[in-house]
């Protein structure tokens, strides 16, 4: 009987967490992160964002990183400089594409190598219109690059 109250439990307790969570307007896509090699100690994850509503990506966290950032990449005088966001826009039904070359997210203070074939988990915080925040949590493939299956 006891067995059959836990279980009880855990029905309820999901129900109550999908109850309170409104499905996310996000979807995210092409999501990967860059392998890295032996020492170092900063990474990058790519990935294309799609919102139904506007929604502005405010904040990035990773269990495997000290910190994310959001980057942009740009040449100035044939240098590829880095540019750190504060946030990043979604507007409402359109494509935002972070990848090789442009915006991506900037895994810093590694606390482990990203090893192709593994996962990492990326909590993204998006605020909408009147201030709301929406968590999403993303499990990312790493990948040597975004052609790797
Ligand atoms: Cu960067």
């Amino acid at each position: 009987m006891k067995r059959l109250l836990c279980m009880l439990g855990l029905l309820l307790t999901t129900f109550a967490a999908s109850a309170e969570q409104p499905p996310n307007p996000v979807e995210a896509s092409h999501a990967w992160a860059r392998a890295t090699a032996p020492g170092q100690t900063v990474g990058a994850a790519y990935m294309q964002l799609k919102s139904a509503a506007d929604l502005t990506l405010v904040a990035v966290e990773s269990p495997i990183a000290g910190s994310v950032a959001i980057h942009h990449m740009s040449m100035k005088n044939n240098v590829m400089e880095m540019h750190m966001m504060d946030s990043l826009e979604l507007p409402a039904n359109q494509t935002v594409k972070l990848e090789p070359g442009g915006m991506h997210l900037m895994l810093m203070d590694l606390k482990q190598p990203l090893k192709a074939g593994e996962t990492v988990s990326l909590m993204l915080t998006l605020k909408d219109k009147s201030g709301k925040t929406l968590p999403l949590k993303l499990d990312v493939p790493v990948k040597r690059n975004a052609d790797q299956d």
